[in-house]
């Protein structure tokens, strides 16, 4: 793996929201400079495209609620290949979409951790913690189960394609966290999930515990893939999402913790889901979410010792 190369890659999913728009999500990103701000950083970057989803093989859930299931059932089957495939020649760069592609991005590079003899890691930076059965879900919003299917909860045999690396709950970390429906809350009480709502971080901050996880996750070898969901950030500085919640995180909260990240040397995948171009003021969120991903990807405000230098 050239870790000087970025790997862009286009997940236009809205199969799994409850409303359009997700789909331009990458030519936002492209309209925002988002290869220019790698480029700039010295990463050659590599344009793969928009992932194409195969054919629709429909089957009918018990669940009347459920919409799109076939639909994201065949973006997952093909975003957990575009994963496997990307992570062998840089690092990968999701560009959703909504956060029902992350059941194919997180699944792919599970087996590439598999495949390198190591165990991935998860950092989930979301309002949500999307951790819905099929069985479970009211809204029938895909994009609130990927978690669930991540970790192995049951109820997709037969539905999903995989994941054939299931995430252990003890290796996700979940920040942010504000809107939790009560199946969920059972689920987070009941499991291994390590979980920083926002109550924590107004009590704690954001660095304390993401830095004990990060410790925790380089004392284990981890590979490390973060998930950011618009929806993590506070709408008053991220407008550009269908389900805005109050009360997220703040500009500096956001880029700390992408700062914190690059610097445990650990990550080596990223998800950028639920950029609503549509519903987005002036571009300001695209650009939010290319400025975040600079940080994750090294720019930094002044030169500082890393764990890796
Ligand atoms: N938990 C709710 C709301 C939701 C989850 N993820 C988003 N919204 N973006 C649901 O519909 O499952
Ligand atoms: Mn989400
Ligand atoms: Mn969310």
């Amino acid at each position: 793996m050239d870790d000087r190369c970025c790997v862009l890659i286009g997940a236009p999913v809205e199969a799994g929201a409850g409303r359009r728009g997700c789909g331009m999500g990458p030519a936002a990103y492209a309209a925002a400079g988002l290869g220019e701000a790698l480029a700039e950083l010295g990463f050659a970057v590599e344009h793969r495209g928009d992932v194409v989803p195969g054919p629709l093989r429909t089957v009918d859930h018990p669940n009347p609620a459920i919409r799109n299931l076939a639909e994201v059932a065949a973006w997952t089957a093909a975003l957990d290949e575009a994963a496997f495939a990307a992570s062998r020649d840089g690092f990968p760069i999701f560009l959703g979409g909504d956060h029902s592609l992350s059941a194919g991005t997180i699944a792919g590079m599970s087996r590439r951790a598999a495949a390198e003899g190591r165990a991935l890691w998860v950092v989930w930076l979301d309002a949500h913690p999307d951790l819905h059965t099929l069985d479970s879900t009211e809204s029938g919003n895909l994009h609130g189960t990927p978690m669930a299917y991540l970790t192995g909860r049951p109820g997709f045999a037969g539905y999903m394609p995989g994941p054939d690396v299931p995430l252990k709950p003890e290796h996700v970390c979940m920040i942010g966290l504000r809107s939790v429906d009560p199946v969920e809350r059972r689920a987070l009480a009941a499991g291994h999930v390590e979980v920083h709502d926002m109550r924590s971080i107004d009590e704690r901050g954001i660095a304390a515990p993401l830095a004990a996880f990060l410790e925790r996750a380089a004392h284990a070898g981890a590979m490390l893939h973060v998930s950011l969901d618009v929806d993590f950030l506070d709408p008053g500085i991220a407008p550009g999402v269908g389900t805005t919640v109050p009360g997220g995180a703040t500009f500096r909260e956001a880029h700390l913790a992408m700062e914190m990240l690059r610097d445990s040397g650990l990550v080596r995948s990223l998800d950028l889901v639920e950029l609503n171009p549509f519903l987005d003021e002036r571009g300001r969120t695209a650009l939010l979410m290319v400025d975040l991903a600079a940080s994750l990807m090294g720019r930094r405000i002044l030169d500082r010792p890393t764990r890796s230098s």
